[in-house]
């Protein structure tokens, strides 16, 4: 048989299935093969009845949905009209992108395996469960697969195999070409062009918010910084409900951007166009002409902790002997366990490798600076204000990542270090960002009360979603808060008090370190047993929690089973079918982030 075309089709919320999809195309064009790489929803999925070869890598989201870029593609997939056999030329494998942490592990991965045998497809391998709770990272489970999917796809195409692949060393061609020009433009934020007709703000076109307030909202003596800000989006066409989520994307802090430049020895002030080598888009949300600061402030992430496929390109350019061999053993399945130490447990961030191979980093070609670095991603933060309470304003509540490695300068998130760093009294500042359905749902019937557990940042959705219903009349209510002190971390309890008097709501907290015990929301649970029984058997009530991923939600799920149990007569096993069937209806519901 001929060589095939191979097909790479990825769903990616937060960039690795992209990344890794990219990776499996390097692979790939090192084999002189002909390559395809989409996102799911950019694919007009009818042709899948003509495609011969393809990998679907696909990560799932905290809730068990599909990515954003593949929801279309997942409608399509699932109608119930598609033939059995429709896929029955197509030889394929699914790699799945999933953290253990969350109780749908690599769910979409799984069902799109299942859903491609049911129409027919020859699935080549098991579906790949790649864990980013991995000791070694997902690579751990990724390697091994990619090398039995090559295994498969040799036996399938015998020529493939006696082709003599490019060499490990000699870089493949890179994506885009910079065209350099000499003259200078008046630099001007492209970003924060306003759009004049009258479309909904998308990610592709978003709307720049002017910052209105940021303001930290806890103790200077508390150990974490968090903020509430609040955008202007008059004349934005956005709209929202309690549960909705607002996206943006952050930029790279001006000394990273310094310090990278220099380690390139690019000027930051340079113009560039930029050119497609093959048949790939130009990134549209880059200006073009661009400068080499836009591109580095706001497209690429060099604040993230660099995946493999960055050193097996990185390796390519080295010419000092020392960093050659140390980037080749960290490039090598051999050198994952040392590469892990080095980058991965410390959090090292790519402009710190980059930083620590500077004879390297002196030699990189601008050209490949699009396969070294993936795009900064959107970063989503649940909605804290409803439009009833603020018109024409969307306010978020956000915790600053600030943790200490092995390494000398504390590690920093860099969306919530970039939103406080912003300082409306600096001067007007716009944040070009976007909104999009959450998973929270509130009921619409007045009568049906809701029990939010939001502890920490957990509470923003319900915040809006008190602000919400308040306005609208619905006032059974109840919220239970926790945090470490009443007095350095108990943000809007003002607002809290004020509700609680108009009788709108009922408010329990956990103050987990004002006494010697630890006290959390779920011993709150606990000890309303009869309260929360009467307003979930009787009433019908919704029951909510927002917010870390840890260890938060199964707590307060375990204390709900018990409430279930003691209060309702049911046994264990009862309780948990119980609480299955509440998520089922919605009656249920969480969000959580890590
Ligand atoms: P701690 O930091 O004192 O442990 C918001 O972060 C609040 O959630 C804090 O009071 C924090 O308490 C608490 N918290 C931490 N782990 C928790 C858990 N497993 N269940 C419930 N609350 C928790």
């Amino acid at each position: 048989m001929s060589s095939p075309s191979l097909l790479v089709l990825y769903g990616s919320q937060m960039g690795t299935a992209q990344d890794t999809a990219h990776r499996i195309v390097r692979q790939a064009q090192r084999r002189r093969m002909q390559v395809k790489v989409l996102p799911l929803d950019s694919y007009s999925v009818a042709n899948l009845i003509s495609e011969t070869l393809v990998v679907f890598v696909c990560s799932t989201t905290g809730q068990g949905d599909p990515p954003d870029n593949m929801k279309n593609f997942w409608r399509f997939l699932f109608r119930k009209s598609l033939p059995a056999g429709s896929l029955g030329r197509l030889d394929c494998a699914v790699l799945g992108l999933g953290d253990s942490s969350y109780p749908k592990f690599n769910f979409v991965a799984k069902k799109l395996h299942k859903r491609l045998l049911q129409l027919g497809a020859s699935v080549l391998l098991p579906v790949g469960l790649a864990d980013d709770q991995h000791d070694l990272g997902s690579d751990a489970v990724i390697d091994p697969w990619l090398a039995s999917l090559w295994e498969k796809v040799f036996a399938l195409y015998p020529s493939l195999a006696e082709v003599i692949p490019l060499q490990e060393d000699e870089p493949l061609p890179p994506t885009y070409t910079f065209h350099f020009l000499d003259d200078v433009k008046e630099e001007t934020d492209d970003r924060l062009r306003i759009p004049m007709d009258h479309t909904v703000p998308s990610q592709s076109h978003p709307f720049p918010a002017r910052v209105v307030f940021n303001k930290r909202v806890t103790e200077l003596s508390h150990f974490q910084d968090v903020r509430h800000i609040e955008f202007d989006i008059t004349g934005s066409n956005i709209e929202f409900a309690a549960g909705d989520v607002v996206v943006m994307r952050p930029c790279n802090s001006p000394e990273d951007v310094e310090l990278f430049c220099q380690l390139l020895r690019l000027d930051p002030e340079t113009l560039f166009t930029l050119r497609a080598t093959d048949n790939t888009a130009v990134p549209a949300r880059l200006p073009q002409p661009c400068t080499v600061r836009q591109l580095v402030e706001s497209f690429l992430d060099i604040a993230a902790v660099p995946r493999r496929s960055f050193f097996e390109l990185l390796s390519t350019f080295a010419t000092n002997e020392l960093e050659r061999d140390k980037l080749a053993e960290f490039s090598s399945a051999a050198g994952q366990d040392e590469l892990h130490s080095y980058c991965n447990r410390p959090r090292r961030t790519a402009l710190e490798v980059l930083a620590d191979f500077p004879h390297t980093t002196a030699e990189l070609k601008a050209d490949y600076l699009f396969d070294l670095f993936p795009e900064i991603q959107p970063r989503s933060f649940s909605i804290a204000s409803s439009l009833q309470a603020y018109p024409n304003r969307l306010q978020i509540l956000v915790a600053v990542v600030q943790y200490k490695t092995k390494l000398y300068k504390p590690r920093r998130g860099l969306c919530s270090t970039w939103l406080a760093s912003l300082d409306p009294a600096q001067g007007e500042v716009y944040v070009p960002l976007w909104v999009k359905k959450g998973g929270l749902k509130f009921p619409k019937e007045k009568s049906t009360p809701v029990i939010m557990v939001g502890p920490g940042t957990g509470v923003a959705p319900f915040r809006s979603a008190l602000q919400e219903r308040i306005a609208e009349g619905k006032t059974a209510n109840v919220l239970f808060f926790g945090c470490r002190s009443e007095i350095k971390d108990f943000y809007f309890k003002s607002e809290w008090v004020e509700m609680t008097k108009a009788g709108h709501l009922v408010l329990f907290t956990a103050f987990s370190r004002d006494q010697e015990d630890k006290v959390y929301v779920q011993h709150h649970v606990r000890e309303n047993a009869e309260l929360l029984w009467d307003l979930i058997a009787k009433k019908s009530a919704c029951f909510y929690i927002a917010g870390n991923a840890k260890e938060m939600p199964a707590s307060v799920c375990d204390a709900l089973k018990e409430v279930f149990q003691q209060e309702g007569s049911v046994t264990a096993e009862e309780a948990e079918q119980m609480l299955v069937a509440m998520e089922r209806t919605g009656q249920f519901q969480s969000e959580t982030w890590s």
